[in-house]
């Protein structure tokens, strides 16, 4: 057995073994590390943990109980899932904090047992005999690889469970992503005059897998009901597919959750599960035109709707035929206008429209002045869009 030690300034390095192996140890003097470990090191430490364990305890606690209502947070699919599509997700989301919980307690727990049986510091530079130990390495390396294999293995099975439903979906719904909100088509094979497209409110029939073809019109966007099933990007030139399926029914908001500009935060959707007949009754409403216009006020509001904004939107049964904005046909069946961004009452509508750029500043919709005349007709138009 050799041993040596080097110095340079403040740090000492010191060595021994034989001729096969060499340990080494730096020790760094006048930064207080042997008076730190007698008392100031466990205790601070203690200190800091429990101090940590409580912050996130009650923050924990509070994102809980405001997150438990489904309502209250549509977007949280750590507590909410609504159908088979987004279940096996949550129980996987559930298992993997279970499992990285473990671990934080357990390092955590062998940390302050490796504090409170720490070693006398040493008397001298001699180094300390080799304890052992080496088992708990073998240990700790098993157990994790066994626990990350395993993880493995829960992920691919739900990735698997989760790829295609178990029927094949009777109902097809086109979805196309814009700067910044949602075209939704449907589509009758069977009667063409049965087409029809909305935005920004997707409705299916409770208890039946739909499939939902995602296309771009412009950027990268990504489709997400975070309560009925996981992202899917909408990618220029692609068509990506996805499927959702509402256990009860219900509104489960959606969102877009890839970066795609300055009103990205301001691209949701909401998709309206119900019953099969009240959802074929909501498609018969929604393929029936406008109806023509009567009384004065109307028909001076349609004018000025042909005139201003049928270059973008479209009212079917009427020369409005813009492709690049929301179909209005039947604006006042919607909850939401503007993609989320406000509730869909006559005020609303009105104050969208001559201030979207201070709503949704860099949105494609511009400000629209109008005198009071002009607003009053307006008005009167868009109510008949039922
Ligand atoms: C230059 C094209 C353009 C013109 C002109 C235009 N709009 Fe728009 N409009 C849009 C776009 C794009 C949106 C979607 C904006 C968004 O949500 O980011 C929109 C959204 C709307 C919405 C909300 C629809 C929904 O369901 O979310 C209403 C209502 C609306 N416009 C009414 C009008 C009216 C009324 C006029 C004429 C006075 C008009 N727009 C003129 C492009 C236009
Ligand atoms: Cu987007």
């Amino acid at each position: 057995m050799t041993e040596r030690a080097r110095r340079t300034g403040n740090t000492a390095v010191l060595c021994d073994g034989g001729a096969r192996r060499v340990r080494c140890i730096a020790r760094v003097r006048g930064f207080g590390f042997t008076r730190w470990t007698r008392r100031g090191l466990p205790v601070g430490l203690a200190k800091t943990a429990v101090g940590v364990l409580a912050n996130t305890a009650a923050v924990a606690a509070l994102g809980v109980a405001d997150a438990r209502d489904a309502q209250a947070a549509p977007l949280n699919y750590f507590l909410h899932a609504a159908g088979p599509a987004a279940r096996p997700t949550m129980y996987l989301g559930w298992a993997l904090a279970a499992l990285v919980t473990a671990v934080m307690v357990i390092v955590a727990v062998l940390l302050v047992i490796a504090i409170a049986r720490r070693r006398a510091p040493a008397a001298s530079d001699r180094l300390p005999p080799d304890a052992g130990g080496m088992q708990w390495i073998y240990v700790g390396t098993g157990v994790s690889a066994v626990a990350l294999f395993g993880a493995l293995v829960y992920m691919l099975v739900t990735l698997d469970s989760v790829a295609a439903p178990s029927r094949t979906p009777a109902l097809t719904i086109a979805v196309t992503a814009y700067d910044w909100w949602w075209k939704v088509d449907y589509r009758d094979p069977a009667n063409p005059a049965r087409n029809f497209a909305t935005a920004n409110e997707i409705h299916i029939p409770v208890g039946e897998p739909v499939k939902i073809e995602l296309r771009s019109a412009d950027v990268i966007h990504a489709f997400w009901v975070p309560q009925l099933a996981g992202k899917t990007e909408t990618i220029p030139g692609r068509v990506n597919e996805q499927w959702i399926e509402a256990d009860a029914p219900g509104i489960y908001r959606g969102q877009c959750s890839q970066f795609c500009g300055a009103q990205h935060a301001h691209m949701a959707f909401e998709v309206v599960a119900e019953d099969r007949a009240a959802f074929d009754a909501w498609w018969s409403a929604q393929a029936a035109p406008h109806p023509s216009a009567t009384g004065a006020a109307v028909r001076a509001g349609a004018r000025l709707f042909e005139a201003r904004c049928a270059g973008c939107h479209t009212v079917r049964g009427t020369p409005s035929a813009g492709a690049q904005a929301p179909d209005l046909t039947h604006l006042a069946s919607r909850r939401l206008i503007a993609a989320g961004a406000l509730s869909n009452t006559p005020e609303h509508q009105l104050d969208w429209i001559r201030h979207a750029q201070r709503i949704k500043p860099d949105g494609l919709m511009p400000s629209i002045a109008l005198n009071a005349q002009e607003a009053d007709a307006l008005a009167a138009y868009l109510a008949t869009l039922q």
